[in-house]
């Protein structure tokens, strides 16, 4: 007997599942495709799990062997059928956060009988098909097996798994610890491979968690520091009135003022930066969830992690955010997003954060003509919003989430109001004509929301999510910067993203205080009269006068009033000289120790041991 025949009853399991599960890929689950190494890897992804997944069929004794066969492909179909009634409800895949989230199954078990057709009756008659195969001669699988033959076996499915691994990464570099997108992952790495992922990424995290103890969260939580109000002006001006966040998908703030043949690249921006306080010292402190990692200091005034995105690996932890803090004080809260409601996990882990609200790509009218790259266009996203903002019952917290200004940085050529900077570099080029685009809608928006009359009670917060040109950049943004070339220093200045706030009643005012996106929560709370000083938060009040001027970025660098430090070298501002590391000193500690302190609160889920 040849290898081929020995294993011909695993290979048959093997192929009708494969094929199942291609279909069921094109059939119940919209997965775009985008191009052909996509469309191999949706077609070949399945088969690394199932090599290795019917190895276990040769552990069995061989009389056994066909209904161990026959368990497994049950098992496999079952839960890939889990998966398309989840989805039908849900547009999305299961987790193991999610199975044991009580509150989507609430949502879900009213409906899972319509969620159920007869029709899903063919899911499973591959099984039949089988079951009667492999009682033919040619399958039969009761013969014995000598050790070397399992081994074959094993190594294929290893083989086939790293070639699978390798196109994977070739399709989307940092796969893994970028951790995008549920609907990528499973692009990428099919479905069961995607499930044993999330079983690791779970069964980490909950061994941090399981292992802290109310004692752990009484140290840390003492150490941190107390944020005082100290901010008679402003604390409370702004009680009771609407709050309105936008996040500017991936600008800095070397944008404003700049201006390409004469021409400014971000004219309302700058009009901006006089009508409101305008932060030109302000830093995004972003790791690699990037958007979410934005969203979730701003929220927390927690950093975000090291590694991964907290939203997809933390999603169902104790916090303590801005939603729920501003529920238990009468308003109402929703984001505002144009994409798919699962990317970066929003669905679920806006409703830990206490979101009364999201409003995802699915409440919008989104066509061949509004969208650009990941979908809705900027301007017709805040048209479309419009409406629903207004309907928002009063006081609200509104965030929107701009997106048109994303990597690649693409724009049709009639919404194209600025030259491309002359640079070969066709990023950086680009970048300035979708940065453009999107102050626009900004301006579009911000016309709205005064002729809505909601401009009139309601601050309004715009600020750069984070960076949208990497140091891969380097000669191209020298250039944009007229600098022969850039330094560390500079690098760590190019963090700076824009920050205004609105406050009705209150005039214009450039403030050049150092500080970071940990400390909106307790800025904006002091705004509206809400004390956080017993809230655990990393911020500090910008306003306050006793803003602590030490902004930490997430990979440890950090800027003080006088210093930035970077790469293990302290320079002197404004210059950026390399000064003794003496100068930087006082600062390192405690730079490492907060973010210390905050993964520990967030591996450990140390605020549940508040409540
Ligand atoms: C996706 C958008 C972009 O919904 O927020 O995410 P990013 O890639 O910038 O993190
Ligand atoms: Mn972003």
């Amino acid at each position: 007997m040849n290898a081929k025949t020995k294993h011909a009853a695993i290979f048959l399991a093997i192929s009708l599942l494969w094929l199942k599960t291609y279909i069921v890929y094109k059939v119940s689950f919209t997965l775009p495709i985008d191009h052909f190494l996509q469309e191999i890897l949706l077609f070949l992804n399945p088969l690394s799990f199932l090599v290795l997944y019917f190895c276990l069929a040769n552990l069995a004794p061989p009389a056994k062997r066909r209904r161990i066969i026959l368990w497994l492909s049950f098992i496999y179909s079952f839960i890939l059928y889990a998966n398309v009634v989840y989805y039908r409800f849900f547009t999305d895949f299961l987790t193991i956060p999610v199975l044991f989230q009580t509150k989507n199954v609430g949502d879900i078990g009213n409906s899972v009988y319509e969620l159920i057709y007869l029709t899903d009756i063919f899911f499973f008659v591959d099984l039949f098909l089988l079951a009667y195969l492999l009682k033919q001669t040619r399958w039969k699988s009761d013969h014995r097996l000598k050790p070397v033959d399992r081994r074959k076996l094993f190594l294929y499915g290893v083989a086939i798994l790293s070639v699978h691994l390798i196109l994977a990464e070739i399709n989307r570099p940092q796969l893994l610890t970028r951790t995008f997108d549920r609907e990528i992952l499973v692009k990428s790495l099919g479905t069961f491979n995607y499930h044993l992922y999330d079983i690791m990424l779970q069964s980490k995290s909950s061994m941090q968690k399981a292992l802290a103890s109310n004692m752990d969260a009484e140290e840390i939580l003492k150490n941190i520091k107390k944020d005082t109000v100290n901010n008679p002006e402003l604390y409370g001006i702004a009680k009771g009135e609407n709050l309105i966040m936008v996040s500017l998908e991936s600008t800095q703030n070397f944008v404003l003022n700049y201006e390409i043949n004469g021409e400014e690249v971000t004219p309302f921006l700058n009009e901006l930066a006089k009508s409101s306080y305008y932060f030109n010292n302000f830093y995004h402190q972003t790791g690699q969830g990037k958007t979410s990692d934005s969203e979730f200091l701003i929220d927390n005034s927690l950093y975000p992690l090291p590694r991964g995105a907290v939203f997809q690996t933390h999603p169902l932890n104790e916090y303590n955010a801005m939603p729920e803090i501003l529920k238990s004080n009468g308003y109402y809260s929703a984001v505002f997003h144009g994409n798919n409601k699962s990317f970066w996990n929003r669905d679920v882990i806006y409703k830990t954060m206490g979101y009364d609200k999201f409003y995802s790509e699915e409440y919008y009218n989104v066509t061949e003509e509004n969208s650009i790259n990941y979908g809705l266009k900027d301007i017709p996203f805040f048209e479309q919003s419009m409406p629903y903002l207004k309907k928002l019952p009063q006081p609200f917290y509104a965030r929107f989430i701009t997106l048109t200004n994303h990597h690649p940085y693409l724009i049709n050529e009639k919404e194209q109001w600025i030259e491309p900077y002359p640079v070969e570099d066709g990023t950086v080029s680009r970048y300035f004509t979708t940065v453009r685009y999107a102050d626009e809608a900004l301006r579009q928006f911000f016309e709205e929301l005064k002729s809505s009359g909601l401009y009139e009670n309601s601050v309004v917060v715009v600020y750069g999510d984070h960076y949208g040109i990497s140091e891969r950049h380097q000669e191209a943004m020298a250039d944009v910067l007229s600098k022969a070339t850039l330094t560390a220093y500079n690098q760590v200045e190019l963090q700076q993203v824009p920050l205004f706030i609105h406050v009705p009643g209150k005039k214009g005012k450039q403030l050049d205080t150092v500080g970071g996106q940990i400390d909106l929560k307790p800025t904006l709370l002091h705004l509206l009269g809400i004390e956080s000083k017993d809230d655990v938060h990393f911020g500090t009040d910008l306003f306050s006068k006793e803003h602590h001027e030490l902004t930490v970025l997430r990979n440890g660098s950090f800027v003080t009033e006088d210093y930035i430090y970077t790469n293990e070298t302290c320079y002197v501002k404004p210059f950026g000289a390399p000064v003794e590391e003496e100068k930087c000193k006082p600062y390192i500690e405690q730079a490492k120790e907060e973010l210390d302190q905050s993964d520990r609160i967030i591996y450990g889920d140390l605020l549940r041991f508040l409540k």
